[in-house]
């Protein structure tokens, strides 16, 4: 699928803070496939997509995970902030044939990230993290980080993603602390 067509479909998917979040992410995605040397194509589209469900209705994303043989069902127990990844992994199939393994685990993965992340997840995780247009504390060291240590810029965005979560005793989905335990693994051999 070319850019400019998943752009015409997901538009009217999204509102427009959501819309511009999301061209952002896409040319942040297609910027870090530049330097980690991944496909730019996949990194777009996965980009394009990866909030391609989060304005579903919750009944919607329910009846989704609750009939989709592959999705976890523990996710229902947790804020329905994190469905929107999972759901839009299936959904991009279903309705627009998107059948790429890495774009569509890319998106599923996108808001918890989980462990052993592939290059093209980290680069989606990353590029919804430190996209131009967030500002929130600590964004500027990712972004810094981003540009020469993909493994280390996405630990650091972890850790801060699971501090401001346990700062407002938001329950925290088991993926997110997986994604943080290999990540330190991988960055310092853990401990
Ligand atoms: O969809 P976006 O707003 O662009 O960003 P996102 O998909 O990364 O995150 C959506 C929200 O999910 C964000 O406010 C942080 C939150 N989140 C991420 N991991 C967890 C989480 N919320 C809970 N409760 N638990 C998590 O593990
Ligand atoms: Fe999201
Ligand atoms: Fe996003």
């Amino acid at each position: 699928m070319k850019k400019e067509n998943a752009i015409e479909i997901v538009k009217p998917h999204l509102k427009k803070k959501r819309f511009e979040h999301t061209l952002r992410v896409a040319d942040t995605a297609e910027q870090l496939a530049g330097i980690y040397n991944e496909s730019k194509e996949k990194a777009t589209l996965a980009a394009i997509f990866h909030d391609y469900c989060k304005y579903r209705p919750l009944e919607e994303m329910k009846r989704c995970i609750v009939s989709t043989r592959t999705l976890p069902k523990d996710l229902l127990d947790f804020h329905h902030e994190l469905w929107h990844g999972p759901v839009g992994s299936v959904l991009v199939e279903k309705e627009y044939g998107i059948v790429d393994r890495d774009i569509r685990s890319a998106i599923y993965y996108h808001t918890t990230g989980r462990a052993n992340m592939s290059k093209l997840e980290m680069i989606i995780f990353l590029a919804d993290y430190i996209e131009p247009g967030r500002d929130f504390p600590g964004v500027h060291a990712v972004r810094e980080l981003a540009r020469e240590d993909l493994l280390g810029a996405c630990l650091l965005a972890s850790k801060n993603t699971i501090n401001h979560l346990l700062s407002k005793g938001a329950s925290i989905y088991p993926d997110t602390f997986h994604a943080y335990n290999d990540l330190t693994k991988r960055v310092n051999g853990g401990n």
